[in-house]
């Protein structure tokens, strides 16, 4: 029997990760000629879960960790946040808009790596080039995962590709971009069945700096006083995630989606040190970073910068 196959986005999925795996599995049967089952690497957050039973579509299975499936990657190709167990062997495809992170392939394989605002820009780009009609709910699947990655548009990542396939998708979609943008980042917000250890790792990835590990955690809101009125809970925590995963730096930032500045927290003296070189100056743990809500453009480069890529 043939292997099964799989699309699977990266380690505490956000929802371009998600929804991206979903829509590669819509469609696998015209773009690639075969199923493809989305496979979630952990369990989903409020935001692709509130979309998903707005769409009713059923929630894919959580995989930890990959036994002999072929795999097709999106969303990331950094070999820390990848599913555990995938070897050269099992690496089919990847589709992705970050840095080139480091990941070999053993023979060729299919990459659609491109600088726009999120990977769903870029299934919709695979869509159109192969002349595939998208529906209404794939339309939707699509604008969520700009929206959501692009924080709507404000984020540096966003491009104005994103911003005329938003436009041409809603012509299949119809909505109101701004009423869904009010519940889509409600949801993003909720903190509904989330705990602290939750808050420091459901937008969690890990980086390999020079010769340095380095953690960064992100929680995106409207309320940010939501997040940070727990601040000594969750500095302890992140300590504790800093110790157990043996990095050298840990870092967590809380990103004001509405006002677009982020809390940087500083959790120790290793991070303050750097931080003051990178960021600024933190006051009681946490510097104030204006203007800043990208990990990938605006947190990750500045450290790779001093810390060696
Ligand atoms: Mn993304």
């Amino acid at each position: 029997m043939k292997n099964k196959i799989i699309s699977i986005g990266h380690k505490n999925p956000d929802t371009d990760s998600a929804l991206s795996s979903i829509l590669v599995s819509r469609f696998s049967k015209k773009i690639f000629g075969y199923e493809i089952e989305a496979v979630m690497a952990d369990e989903i957050n409020n935001e692709t879960k509130f979309i998903l039973n707005l769409l009713k579509i059923k929630k894919p299975r959580v995989l930890k960790k990959i036994k002999n499936e072929k795999v097709v990657i999106v969303d990331t190709n950094e070999p820390k946040q990848i599913i555990d167990g995938l070897t050269e062997d099992n690496l089919l495809a990847i589709v992705d808009h970050h840095n080139l992170g480091g990941l070999k392939s053993s023979k060729p394989i299919y990459t659609r790596i491109e600088a726009v605002g999120c990977t769903g820009s870029i299934i919709y780009k695979i869509l159109q080039e192969a002349n595939i009609k998208i529906d209404k709910a794939s339309a939707i699947l699509i604008i969520v995962c700009i929206l959501s990655d692009t924080l709507n548009f404000n984020s540096p990542t966003s491009t104005a590709e994103d911003k005329k396939i938003l436009k041409e998708l809603n012509k299949i979609a119809n909505i109101d971009i701004k009423k869904f943008v009010n519940d889509l980042f409600a949801a993003k917000s909720s903190l509904q069945g989330i705990f602290v250890k939750d808050i420091i790792s459901k937008d969690y990835k890990q980086f390999e700096m020079g010769k340095y590990k380095v953690g960064i955690g992100v929680w995106e809101t409207t309320n940010p006083e939501t997040v940070n009125i727990q601040k000594n809970k969750i500095i302890k925590a992140l300590s504790e995630k800093k110790k157990k995963e043996k990095m050298d730096y840990m870092f967590f930032a809380v990103v004001d989606i509405l006002k677009n500045n982020s809390y940087l927290y500083i959790i120790g003296d290793e991070e303050e040190k750097l931080a003051k070189n990178v960021f600024g100056v933190s006051k009681d743990n946490i510097l104030f970073a204006k203007g800043i809500v990208s990990r990938k453009k605006q947190l990750v480069p500045p450290l790779i910068n001093k810390l060696g890529g």
